[in-house]
This record gives C-alpha cells, sequence and structure tokens, in this order.
C-alpha cells in the first residue's frame, strides 16, 4: 500500500492533488484543517493499493502524448465528431425536430395585435425559441390574455432578505469571477441596513483564492459582522453548531473548476446534509446558450433555491433571466446591476424584471442602450 499526505489551500485543491497522483481509487484515511505557518489549510492522507493506471503513470502519459503528437487536423475533427455521437447530438436533434414542427404552427398572426408585438419584443431580447413556444400556446386562443400573466407563470421571484427567507444559511455558487463574493457583501450589508440587529456571519470555503477571502474579511470587521473560514468539513460542522447564534449566515463558494460540480463539492465539505441551506447561484445575463445548459448540468442540486443575476449594466438583452427561469423553475432572487457597493444590488421584484426585459430598464433607473 502506498501512503501519502496532502497539504492545500482547500478540500477541493487537496483532492485534486490525491486524484492527480494516486488516481481514482485512492482510499481516504483522514481529511482535516491543520495551521501551516500560521493559515489554516486542509489535510488529507490517503492510500491506494498499487499505481493506478492511466494518465498519471508514466509509460501511459508518454503513450498518449506521442500518440497526440502523431494526430493530424483531420483526426482531431474525426474524434471530435465520433464523440459527440450520444445522447447530445440525440437531444439537440430532437430539439431541432420539435422547434421545426412547432415554427409553422406559430402563427404570430394568429395572435392579438399587442400580444404579438410583445412576442417580437421577447425574441429581440434574445428569449429562446423554446419558450416563445410555450407563450404563444399560453396565448393562442385568448386575445385578451396579457404577456405578463403568461410570463408570470414561468418565472417567480422570491426577494433575497430574511423575512422572505427563513432559512438561516445561504451559500453562493457560480462561475469564477460572476460576481458571488462581491453579491454576498452587498447583500449582507443591505440586511444589517435594514436591520441593524441582525446577527449575520459571513463565511468564505474559498480559501484558494485569496483575494475574496481577504475582501470578505475585511467588509466582516468594518461592519461589525461576524467572519468564518471552511477549509474543511470540520469547520462547516463548527458553524453549524454556531447556526443558533445568527440570524443569517451567509456562505462565499468558490468557481468551480474543471469536472468538480456542485454536488461533488457539497458532498466533500458537508454541506449537502445541511437541511437548513440554500444555494444561490450567481450568473450573468450574457453568457452563451450552450455555457447555460452547461452550468445547468453543473450547479444542479437539490439545494439549489435560486438564481442571483449581476453586471446586468454590462448586458444588452435581457431574455436569458426568463430562458433559465423556464429551464431551471428557479425563482430570481436579487438583480445586481453595477459594481460599486451602493445601491448596485437589489431583492428582485418581477416588476423589475419586466421593465429590463421589454423596456431594458435597469432597476436603478437607467436605460441600456
Ligand atoms: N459592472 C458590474 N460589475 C460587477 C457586478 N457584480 C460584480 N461585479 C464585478 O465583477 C468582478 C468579479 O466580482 P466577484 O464578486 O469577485 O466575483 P466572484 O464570482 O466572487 O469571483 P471569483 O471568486 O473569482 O470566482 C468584480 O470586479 C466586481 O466588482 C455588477 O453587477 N456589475
Ligand atoms: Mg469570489
Amino acid at each position: 500500500m502506498r501512503m501519502k499526505t496532502f497539504r492545500a489551500a482547500t478540500a477541493t485543491a487537496a483532492f485534486a492533488m490525491v486524484k492527480a497522483e494516486l488516481g481514482a481509487d485512492a482510499v481516504i484515511l483522514s481529511n482535516k484543517t491543520v495551521s501551516d505557518n500560521g493559515s489554516k489549510c486542509c489535510e488529507v492522507v490517503a492510500a491506494v493499493d498499487a499505481m493506478p493506471a492511466g494518465p498519471a503513470s508514466g509509460v501511459a502519459a508518454s503513450t498518449a502524448k506521442g500518440a497526440r503528437q502523431t494526430m493530424t487536423r483531420e483526426d482531431t475533427v474525426e474524434d471530435a465528431l465520433r464523440g459527440s455521437i450520444g445522447w447530445q447530438r440525440e437531444w439537440s436533434q430532437i430539439k431541432g425536430q420539435i422547434m421545426a414542427l412547432m415554427k409553422p404552427q406559430m402563427d404570430l398572426a394568429s395572435l392579438a395585435p399587442k400580444q404579438r408585438l410583445a412576442m417580437e419584443y421577447l425574441e429581440r431580447e434574445e428569449v429562446d425559441a423554446k419558450v416563445l413556444a410555450s407563450i404563444f400556446c399560453d396565448l393562442r386562443g385568448d386575445c385578451d390574455r396579457s404577456i405578463i400573466a403568461a410570463l408570470e407563470s414561468l418565472v417567480d421571484v422570491r426577494p433575497f432578505r430574511a423575512r422572505d427567507w427563513p432559512g438561516t444559511i445561504h451559500a453562493f455558487a457560480g462561475p469564477g469571477g460572476a460576481g458571488k463574493t462581491s453579491s454576498l457583501i452587498r447583500l449582507a450589508l443591505r440586511e444589517k441596513r435594514s436591520n441593524p440587529k441582525a446577527r449575520i456571519c459571513l463565511a468564505t470555503a474559498d480559501g484558494g483564492r485569496g483575494k475574496g477571502r481577504l475582501v470578505l474579511k475585511h467588509y466582516a470587521e468594518l461592519s461589525g459582522l461576524a467572519f468564518r473560514e471552511i477549509v474543511t468539513r470540520d469547520d462547516f460542522l463548527l458553524l453549524r453548531k454556531e447556526t443558533h447564534q445568527f440570524d443569517m449566515i451567509l456562505i462565499d463558494l468558490p468557481g468551480l473548476t474543471g469536472n468538480t460540480t456542485l454536488e461533488v463539492f457539497t458532498g466533500l465539505y458537508g454541506l449537502s446534509t445541511c437541511a437548513e441551506l440554500s444555494i444561490h447561484l450567481v450568473l450573468n445575463p450574457y453568457y452563451s446558450a450552450a455555457q447555460f445548459e452547461r452550468f445547468m448540468e453543473k450547479y444542479k442540486s437539490e439545494q439549489l433555491a435560486s438564481v442571483i443575476w449581476t453586471k446586468l449594466d454590462e448586458t444588452c438583452t435581457f431574455g436569458a433571466l426568463v430562458n433559465m427561469a423556464f429551464a431551471s423553475g428557479l425563482p430570481i432572487s436579487a438583480l445586481s446591476y453595477g459594481a460599486g457597493l451602493k445601491n448596485s444590488i437589489t431583492p428582485a421584484t418581477l416588476d423589475m424584471i419586466w421593465r429590463m426585459v421589454f423596456m431594458r430598464k435597469l432597476p436603478g433607473g437607467d436605460i441600456q442602450p
């Protein structure tokens, strides 16, 4: 048996080292938070029976490298095409066929003039064809049915403030740079302003990214909020024991890299068994449709409770808010429309969303060109 100790700033980084060096069959013997030169880090002791096969082993790695070097550009394309013959290709074919069937039926001229105009607005805002088809079916045959009523059967809000979210623990997840840390801080400060007695704790599980951690610590100290670091599941267990001391605990999660999904991450840190945890997915509206699909896969979780939309001030079309609500069924909880600390994030309301979609008017009042 080969045994090795790994140390890294976060549990995810330590587990990635274990996997890279010992392979996926490695057995974890211990996983704890330790102190290294005065700062906290994660120490994992892992073992394997024999050296794993695959790219991590020397011979296999050099063979694979050699094979890659002799691959022609045509081989690369062939490989890619072969790889896509699977459910992804089948699914996109099925989707294409459904839309081709729907299109001739979707005769906008059969709608009332006001409904037709509203549908054209939604198309301009890049609302997805699937969503347009669903709205069309809802409106068809009822010329008095308003488009807002049809949209409100698809899009829901649950404003991010304590009275609308009785659970104590909230985590902010999402792609790197989406605005997780800044949304968390601004929502915490907003909550503190509206209820100065609120006992709020800011926690970071983003130890690997020094800046986010320091910014969070800084604002916690400045605003008289508690601050905690989560390096391993033990730290989260400790925080859970302290839950009764706080009205709100906001946890900053790292952008998940590689194949790490939200479910893998929450399992690793013991968050997945926490019933009082709600996870909010922080997204920008200008990602591509393919990226949104990927995020849906990566961040799917029973604990996912809302979407927070950020960088609305850098967005030119707002259809993504409707598309995501349709695809995920999640309510929208907050809208962020500026990089500054003040007056740049707000708990979401449906009125704000419709003003953005139909008038390109941001919650702060600015009109997007
Ligand atoms: N214009 C604009 N900038 C924003 C908004 N929200 C956040 N930002 C900026 O986006 C950048 C990234 O924000 P962060 O909060 O650090 O993003 P993050 O998701 O925590 O990033 P990582 O931790 O690196 O994954 C910062 O420069 C923020 O000021 C917004 O609504 N509008
Ligand atoms: Mg961050």
